[in-house]
């Protein structure tokens, strides 16, 4: 069966390469599929280009953008079971977590849906004076979307429903390591009547397939989720261009726990904040900033939780969390723990891959405490990307908040206080795109998603998330034009 999808037709790579995809918990492969090459991905964007032009999806109503996107939201409803499957194979996460993805999906398409009928433009004079001016938005044009392999479909999600609520047409690469449930929503693209052309999906190497998305002059927005050296690199290639760009590339998550917070709430989000799916989560809070007089208590404890997290295959019912994405990425991982200790980190549980017949086949890491940690080191500024917290004490509340934007990035973070001044105070001061109070990871479609600093440029999800996929554009209209003497021979330019 061919997995490229461009301009409406279902294709094998020109070069008719193909590429394995292996479940990361025990290697088993899950599909063969077709692998995109330069060349396919220029065919993409030239029907991607030709069905903006052409208007057959910016020229539908608003309405009818939004109802094709509650189909699409019903369909994926409808479809979860198959989606959470096979998002599970290719990640290697729980399909609980894959389930919740799923919820969160549909939550993402029906507030774009909604959002397609919402429209930005305003009237800044209303003709009165003899000149009627209007500001509409339009669509961006085409859009290049690129995707990661920790939440694949969550992260197009917040990418293709905003580009296909505001009128755009787009060419989709997800991470070559997690193609499936892309795969299947071109499919409910297509189920739910998409024009052709629209919607273009091409699988492959980021060298390969997904530069050109950055590259190419006619591609108008690139929209990348994924690491900072990557997004320097996507950022660098749509320069040349001048090309509109929104990168989202993780962080370095401050959670910062004060002696007078609920412990049991704090020590139980602790672990939950940076143990989920792994750590392989942009906004894991892997860095724990502990008030020094509870710092004994805090650590004994998280460190008592993490050592009881039960690892496992996505359908093992005993399991509380799984895989790495790959070998490769927990090496990149166990890197990261030796460079930590030989810096001084004191390791209180984990730093090794679990070791028994369940686990030989997968890219297993246990979870890990560091303490003793402080800002120089690199494990407290690198991102681990892995099931790895350090921790760091402070002593007063500018010294918390120094040492949570004391990172190149900005993307969330956590106080946990019973005193609610300092709480805002706290909140205000970090340099953080989402920062919880009392609580760690929730998000919501309507709320800006994103990164200050290096964690990014502009937002997803929200107002704004939308806010990227258009042009502001002004229209000034005289109703009674007249000539207006500036240059010429007249008699009353002659003073
Ligand atoms: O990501 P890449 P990798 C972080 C995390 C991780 C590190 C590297 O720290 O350890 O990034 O992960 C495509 N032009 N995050 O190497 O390379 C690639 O094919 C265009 C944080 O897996 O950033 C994939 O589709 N595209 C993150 C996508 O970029 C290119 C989630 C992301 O891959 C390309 C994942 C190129 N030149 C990793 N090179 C988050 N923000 O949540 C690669 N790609």
């Amino acid at each position: 069966m061919a997995d490229l999808f461009i301009d409406g037709e279902w294709v094998s790579g020109a070069k008719g390469l193909t590429r394995e995809v292996r479940c990361p918990a025990d290697g088993a492969l899950v599909a063969t599929v077709d692998e995109a090459t330069r060349e396919d991905t220029e065919r993409a964007i030239r029907a991607a280009r030709k069905a903006f032009d052409d208007g057959r999806w910016s020229s539908v109503s608003a309405t009818e953008r939004g109802k094709l996107l509650i189909r699409v939201a019903d369909l994926l409803e409808r479809d979860t079971e198959v989606i959470a499957h096979a998002e599970s194979l290719d990640t290697g996460k729980r399909i609980i977590e894959a389930r919740y993805d799923v919820a969160d999906i549909v939550s993402s398409f029906r507030w774009f849906a909604g959002l397609a009928n919402t429209n930005l433009g305003r009237v800044v004079d209303p003709g009165t004076t003899g000149t009627f001016s209007r500001v509409v938005y339009e669509p961006v044009g085409v859009c290049g979307l690129i995707t990661p392999w920790n939440y694949p479909l969550l992260q197009a999600s917040w990418k293709v429903a905003p580009a296909l609520a505001a009128g755009n047409t787009f060419v989709i690469k997800p991470s070559e390591m997690t193609p499936s449930t892309t795969i299947l929503l071109m499919r409910i693209l297509q189920e739910a009547g998409l024009p052709d052309g629209v919607a273009n999906l091409v699988l492959g190497s980021g060298a390969e397939a997904g530069a050109p998305l950055a590259e190419h002059p006619d591609v108008d927005m690139v929209s990348f989720t994924g690491g900072v050296i990557t997004g320097r690199r996507v950022m660098a290639a749509a320069s040349v261009t001048v090309k509109k760009v929104a990168l989202e590339l993780g962080g370095k998550n401050p959670n910062i726990i004060f002696a007078d917070a609920d412990l049991d709430a704090a020590i139980d989000n602790a672990a939950t904040a940076v143990f989920l799916h792994s750590g392989q989560v942009c906004s894991a809070g892997a860095r724990l900033l502990v008030e020094e007089s509870i710092h004994d208590e805090v650590v004994d404890r998280v460190v008592a939780i993490a050592s009881k997290i039960r690892l496992g295959g996505p359908f093992d019912p005993a399991a509380e969390t799984g895989s790495l994405i790959s070998r490769d990425h927990r090496s990149k991982v166990a890197g990261y723990v030796e460079r930590a200790l030989a810096e001084g980190a004191v390791l209180r549980c984990g730093g090794s891959a679990p070791v028994g017949p369940a686990f030989d086949d997968g890219a297993f890491y246990l979870p890990t405490v560091l303490d003793g940690c402080t800002t120089t080191m690199s494990c407290v500024q690198d991102e681990s990307f892995g099931p790895v917290l350090t921790v760091e004490t402070f002593t007063s509340e500018a010294e918390a908040i120094r040492l949570g934007n004391d990172t190149i990035y900005g993307l969330a973070g956590a106080v946990w206080t019973s005193d609610m001044g300092r709480a805002a105070r706290v909140a205000n001061a970090l340099r953080h795109g989402t920062i919880w109070i009392n609580d760690y990871h929730p998000y919501r479609p309507q709320a800006e998603w994103g990164g200050f600093k290096q964690s990014g440029v502009g937002r997803e999800l929200g107002l704004a998330g939308f806010a990227e996929y258009v042009e502001p554009k002004h229209i000034y209209e005289n109703l009674q034009p007249a000539a207006s003497g500036w240059f010429g021979e007249s008699e009353q330019n002659i003073t």
